[in-house]
């Protein structure tokens, strides 16, 4: 009987889930601590789930359809795999290849993103228009110059003839003309996606050539749904031609629009100083932890927490005042415009919990895991969704939902209940001490103002620079966590080697929380990570390195910003003869997929770190990652190794430079327009 115990208790061991070494799980010492303190505590985070569930060998390359009850049909790929018999040899029941399943799933990847992304700006087209009219409390147009901007984007005239006298138009009736036209965008019967102008011409160019111009967004994610169904289209270049036609309407249609409705409604970011990591809870304070993407919401709420009344109630309660903080994409939004400092990226959402000093989490949408139910159950932090599309089924989550027309009482109703919850709060509180200063809240606009000062707001400086080679190009690096990979290690190693090879960042999502927490957004940091020609630019216009840009629907910034670089001249007439190339080192949310594929098919060279899930289709991959560029000038790479993946990015930006004919460094030379022309020519 003995023996049985013992072969029992042996067996429940050997199956018991296996923890994930702190160490090896993150390079972030804050994080290090809190999943130590998980195991003590007998919580299970995401990093404990990476060691024990393990991805499909088949999924992980995108070659299993499950788009119809024959199926699921799984092809792996075979040892004597042949390029030229693959399509007779290798087909599920209805005969679809590896390249269309692949290929399929690739482009359903792209509307999802593009869906996400898309919706969120849709719900602040809605919340604009109802500013617009007046029809809500708490929101108004803060930023008149941006809306004056944009309007005659959106083909809104700003101003009026009047008796043969051209005037001023009402600003509130160019609100409501601009939200409404901003509204159409997802559905309008015909047309194309006014925002594709913006472009440079040559870009938008090959899009028309390509057939490519996102008529509607909606549109485009309900197509690649129909093309994707069984047995509709079974090539791989025409699905994913649709698939380009969809990222096109998010990154320069929902994306874009989210990006410059919100500037408009809650101002545009400039500089401003702040702190990141879980070091910013305070044990003191009402600790309120804001996570998601859309911030409707969460501006009101910290448009609330400033209010005397606020700023009083947590005294009542044993508390010093409020400190709210963000996860993910939302805490971008409020760190850009407000300085609400960031307590974490994507796989620190647990972890915050884990602290025991998180009264209230506040979620909205994207990028929320399920089990923070499970893990606030461990605590008394009040875990809420906001969002009528995004509920979770456990019991202890409350669900406030989110009107705009009662926005500051709804956001008051939360900021109450994380109050009354601080007495709540046990002694076992342990907040780790690691959080790094930094100095966000870049946009366009705000980059021209630095480097061309207010009466020279341009992009000019940036180009001479990068001419002159004191500047090497741009990288683009972005995106989220994925507990696949060391969290944060490839995002801070790529980002290193671009600094240290004089190649500027401009980053957005979950790579710029990261960079905010190793100290690579602050001016200082040019000093010791870059090389001699950067670190000169950042000590002379005072910016740091690495530039952040926002959330993910900002990644539209970087579209503008690149655009702004291109009219500046000197460096082509396209984006695609930029000295540029994108990132996403460690990605995992279909939105990447969707965010990669409009910066390849603008023109960009982009790199995926991880995997892909094309790589059990190499036919529909060679495709992806080589034809694509002869139609659009940008592709797809991937590269797992971080430093082998910054390298290939300067080797791009190299062979464009050589392209332009300013391979060879130079003294700084100031160049004026006929010089730049000259260089184009
Ligand atoms: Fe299999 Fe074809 Fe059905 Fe996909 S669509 S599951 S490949 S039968
Ligand atoms: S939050 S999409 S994990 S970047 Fe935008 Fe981070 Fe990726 Fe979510």
């Amino acid at each position: 009987m003995a023996e049985e115990k013992k072969a029992a208790v042996a067996k429940k061991v050997a199956k018991a889930p296996k923890l994930a070494d702190p160490i090896a799980a993150s390079i972030d010492p804050a994080s290090q601590e809190m999943i130590q303190r998980s195991h003590d505590l007998g919580i299970e985070t995401a990093f404990d789930r990476a060691v024990n569930l393990k991805p499909c060998n088949i999924g992980i390359q995108g070659i299993c359809c499950k788009n119809c009850a024959m199926g699921p049909c799984r092809l792996p790929l075979p040892k004597d795999y042949n390029e030229t018999t693959d399509i007779e040899t290798r087909k599920g029941i209805c005969g679809a290849s590896a390249n269309t399943i692949a290929a399929r799933n690739f482009i359903r990847m792209i509307a999802a993103g593009t869906s996400a992304h898309s919706d969120h700006g849709r719900t602040v087209a809605e919340v604009f228009l109802a500013a617009a009219k007046k029809e809500t409390k708490g929101y108004e147009i803060k930023d008149k110059i941006k809306l004056l901007e944009i309007a005659p984007h959106l083909n809104v005239a700003t101003t009026v003839e009047v008796d043969g006298k051209t005037l001023d138009r009402d600003i509130d009736e160019i609100a409501v003309e601009v939200g409404e036209k901003a509204l159409a965008e997802w559905g309008k019967p015909e047309g194309e996606l006014l925002y594709l102008k913006r472009a440079p011409e040559a870009r938008y160019e090959i899009w028309k050539k390509n057939g490519v111009l996102p008529r509607n967004i909606d549109r485009e994610v309900v197509e690649v749904m129909h093309r994707t169904c069984i047995g509709v289209d079974q090539d791989y270049k025409n699905l994913i031609k649709q698939g380009t036609r969809a990222s096109l309407a998010d990154g320069w249609g929902g994306s874009m629009l989210a990006t410059d409705l919100q500037d408009v409604l809650f101002g545009t970011p400039y500089p401003l100083a702040s702190e990141g990591n879980m070091g910013v809870m305070k044990k003191d304070h009402v600790n309120v932890v804001i996570h998601g993407h859309e911030p409707v919401l969460s501006e009101m709420i910290v448009a609330v927490s400033q209010k005397k009344e606020m700023l009083d109630y947590p005294k009542s309660k044993g508390a010093k005042g409020i400190q709210l903080s963000g996860i993910c994409c939302t805490a971008n939004e409020i760190l850009q415009r407000h300085g609400v400092p960031l307590c974490g990226t994507f796989l620190q959402q647990e972890l915050a919990i884990i602290t025991g000093a998180c009264d209230a989490m506040v979620v909205d949408v994207q990028c929320i895991f399920q089990n923070l139910a499970n893990v606030a159950k461990c605590f008394h932090t009040k875990l809420i969704t906001t969002h009528p599309i995004a509920k979770m089924e456990q019991e202890n989550v409350l669900h406030i939902e989110f009107n705009e027309h009662y926005a500051l009482e709804d956001a008051e109703r939360i900021l109450k209940l994380a109050i009354d919850n601080f007495q709540n709060r046990s002694d076992n509180v342990q907040i780790p001490q690691h959080k790094s200063p930094l100095v966000a809240g870049f946009s366009v606009e705000s980059i021209a103002y630095h480097l061309g000062g207010t009466f020279r707001g341009t992009f000019y400086t940036l180009n001479d620079n990068i001419i002159n080679g004191r500047i090497r190009g741009i990288g683009g690096v972005v995106g989220c966590n994925n507990p696949r990979s060391r969290h944060n290690e490839n995002h801070i190693a790529i980002v290193k080697e671009l600094i240290k090879n004089d190649v500027i960042v401009l980053t957005t999502g979950c790579n710029a929380i990261a960079c905010a927490m190793e100290g690579l957004l602050r001016p200082e940091s040019a000093q010791v990570f870059c090389g001699p020609g950067l670190a000169e630019v950042c000590e002379t216009v005072g910016i740091p390195p690495v530039l952040h840009l926002g959330s993910c629907v900002d990644n539209s910034r970087i579209l503008l910003a690149a655009t702004e670089v291109v009219k500046a001249g000197g460096l082509g007439n396209d984006l695609c003869d930029l000295p540029a190339a994108g990132s996403a080192p460690e990605w995992m949310s279909e939105k990447a997929i969707a965010i990669g594929h409009y910066f390849v098919t603008s023109g960009v060279y982009t790199l995926f770190g991880g995997t892909l899930p094309v790589v059990g289709a190499p036919v529909f991959q060679k495709y992806l990652f080589e034809e694509l560029e002869k139609v659009y000038g940008g592709r797809w790479d991937l590269e797992a190794d971080p430093i082998k993946h910054a390298r290939k990015m300067i080797a791009h930006i190299d062979k464009k430079r050589k392209a332009l004919g300013i391979d060879k460094a130079r003294d700084r030379v100031l160049m004026d327009m006929t010089d730049r022309q000259a260089l184009d020519a």
